[in-house]
């Protein structure tokens, strides 16, 4: 019978809050990946959130989207479907992702994977947003996932790719945060 491993992965981070420690916690199969990216904004935490909780409009601050459309869904609600159109140069072209958990009130958000043609099958990320306890205007973004690693590659190579774009992405975020277009 199939091994599952639940991995804490924000332990040994320090100071985190309780509900952001839980909701990186994931229950891992052998044939899967798993890895936490995390990135220090200068921003308060309510501006951080109000880029990355738009679930219908990646494109603010994912580059490597060229395109957006709910499929499903209004796009607020659990259970919506995003399809998502990726520039050229990745070895993709599209991605269908299901919207799992939107917490406006805690900050967290949640996405898998259910479609597209590219090898991150089962792919499923959790974002959180929050506060540093000493500095209201300072937010810490933690971005952790699991995904399947595809046949040929091996888990340090799966992971490495998905942690690439994940840190452009959350860079991507920071900077918005940090300096809102106006
Ligand atoms: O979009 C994210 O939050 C994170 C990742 C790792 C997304 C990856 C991606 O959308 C591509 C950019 C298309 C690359 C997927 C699901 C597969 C890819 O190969």
């Amino acid at each position: 019978h199939k091994q599952l491993q639940k991995m804490s992965l924000t332990r040994g981070m320090g100071d985190v809050p309780e509900h952001v420690e839980l909701s990186h916690t994931h229950v891992v199969e052998p044939s899967q990946c798993f890895s936490v990216v995390v990135q220090d904004v200068d921003a308060p935490a309510s501006t951080v959130w109000s880029i990355l909780s738009r679930f219908e409009h990646p494109q603010a601050y994912k580059h490597f989207v060229r395109s957006c459309h709910v499929a499903a869904g209004d796009g607020r609600e659990v259970g919506s479907v995003r399809e998502v159109r990726v520039v050229s140069g990745l070895p993709a072209a599209f991605s269908l992702e299901r919207l799992e958990i939107m917490d406006e009130d805690r900050h967290v958000m949640s996405f898998s994977v259910v479609g597209g043609d590219h090898r991150l099958q089962n792919y499923r990320s959790v974002t959180t947003v929050h506060e540093s306890t000493e500095d209201k205007k300072k937010t810490r973004v933690v971005e952790s996932y699991v995904v399947d690693v595809p046949a040929g590659n091996d888990k340090d190579e799966t992971c490495s790719f998905a942690d690439t774009i994940i840190r452009c992405n959350l860079q991507s975020l920071a900077k918005l945060a940090e300096n809102p277009p106006r």
